[in-house]
C-alpha cells in the first residue's frame, strides 16, 4: 500500500476522495464559495427544494424589501424561526475541512453566501459573508448596525437608540452585495487557481457568476444534486459535503 492511497486518518482513500485531494492540495489561491448546503448537515434548512418552504411561504418571497414593506412582523416571525434553528446548529466537518484548508493558505478566501456564522464558529477567521448576517439588525429609521443574539425576539424588534424599526442584516433580493465583501469576492476570483463550490444551488447572483470570474482555474463542486456550473466542473462530487470531507479532515 502507496502512501498516497491512505486518507489523513490512515485510512484507504477511494478514488473520488484520491482525485479531489490531489486537486485541492495543489492550489496556492482557492476560492472557496458556499451556500446553504454546507450547513443542511448542522441541521441548518436549505432555501430551495423540500426544505424552502416556511408556513407555505418561499424563500423568494419573504427575503424581499418588499415582503418586508408589507408585513414586518411576517418576516420578522420567518428569520426569529430560522434564528432559533441556526442557535443551536455547530459546525460540520465539511465547515472544519474547509477552516483547515484555508488556514494552510493565506492567499485563499471563502465567500460564504451563508448567514448562519457557522463558518466563523468553525475557526475561520476572516470569512466574507456576502449576503451579511442573521445575528446582525439595521435599524429602518438612523440606520444604526448591532449585533443582536436574543432567541427569540420581540416581534418587530425595535431601535435601542431611536425605537425604529429594526431589519435584518442581511443582503434581499434586489438590494446590493456589500460593497467591499462583493470586491474581495471579485479579485480573489480574478486571482484564483482553484475555485472550490460547495452546496449552493449557483442561481442567485451575483454569487453564482463567480466563478465564471476565474477563467482558467479549474471548478471543483460538491453537490449531491447538478447544478448550473456542474456542465462548466472539471470534477463534481455527487455527495452530502460533510459526508464526503469528513474522513478528508
Ligand atoms: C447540499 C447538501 C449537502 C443540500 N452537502 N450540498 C443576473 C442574472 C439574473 C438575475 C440577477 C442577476 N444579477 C442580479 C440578479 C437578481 C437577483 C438574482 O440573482 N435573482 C435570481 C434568483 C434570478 N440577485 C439579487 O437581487 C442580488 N442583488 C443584486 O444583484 O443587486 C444588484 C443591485 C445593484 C445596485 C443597486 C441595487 C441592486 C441580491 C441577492 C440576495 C440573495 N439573498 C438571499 C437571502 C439572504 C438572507 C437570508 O438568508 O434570509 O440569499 S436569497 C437566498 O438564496 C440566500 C442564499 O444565500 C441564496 C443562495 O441560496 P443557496 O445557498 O444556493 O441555497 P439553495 O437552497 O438554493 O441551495 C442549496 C444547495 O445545497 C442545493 O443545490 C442542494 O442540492 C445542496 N445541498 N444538502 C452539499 N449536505
Ligand atoms: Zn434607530
Amino acid at each position: 500500500m502507496t502512501a498516497d492511497r491512505r486518507g489523513p486518518g490512515g485510512a484507504k482513500m477511494d478514488p473520488d476522495r484520491k482525485r479531489f485531494s490531489r486537486l485541492t492540495a495543489a492550489a496556492l489561491r482557492p476560492l472557496v464559495i458556499t451556500g446553504a448546503g454546507v450547513s443542511a448537515e448542522s441541521g441548518v434548512p436549505t432555501f430551495r427544494g423540500d426544505d424552502g418552504l416556511w408556513r407555505s411561504h418561499r424563500a423568494e418571497t419573504l427575503a424581499t424589501p418588499r415582503a418586508f414593506a408589507a408585513d414586518p412582523g411576517l418576516v420578522w416571525q420567518w428569520y426569529d424561526w430560522r434564528r432559533s434553528r441556526v442557535a443551536p446548529a455547530r459546525p460540520n466537518p465539511a465547515h472544519r475541512w474547509i477552516t483547515n484548508y484555508l488556514a494552510e493558505r493565506p492567499h485563499g478566501l471563502l465567500v460564504t453566501q451563508n448567514v448562519d456564522g457557522l463558518h466563523r464558529l468553525s475557526g475561520l477567521p476572516d470569512p466574507v459573508e456576502i449576503h451579511g448576517s442573521l445575528w446582525t439588525v439595521r435599524c429602518t429609521v438612523c440606520g444604526a448596525e448591532a449585533e443582536d443574539r436574543r432567541v427569540p425576539l420581540p416581534i418587530p424588534p425595535r431601535c435601542a437608540g431611536c425605537g425604529g424599526l429594526l431589519r435584518p442584516g442581511v443582503v434581499w433580493f434586489g438590494e446590493p452585495l456589500p460593497a467591499a465583501a462583493l470586491e474581495r469576492a471579485v479579485t480573489a476570483a480574478a486571482v484564483a487557481d482553484l475555485v472550490l463550490v460547495v452546496g449552493t444551488s449557483a442561481v442567485v447572483y451575483p454569487v453564482a457568476g463567480l466563478p465564471a470570474l476565474a477563467r482558467d482555474a479549474p471548478l471543483v463542486e460538491i453537490n449531491p444534486e447538478p447544478t448550473p456550473l456542474s456542465p462548466g466542473a472539471m470534477f463534481a462530487v455527487r455527495a452530502r459535503a460533510g459526508e464526503f470531507l469528513g474522513p478528508l479532515c
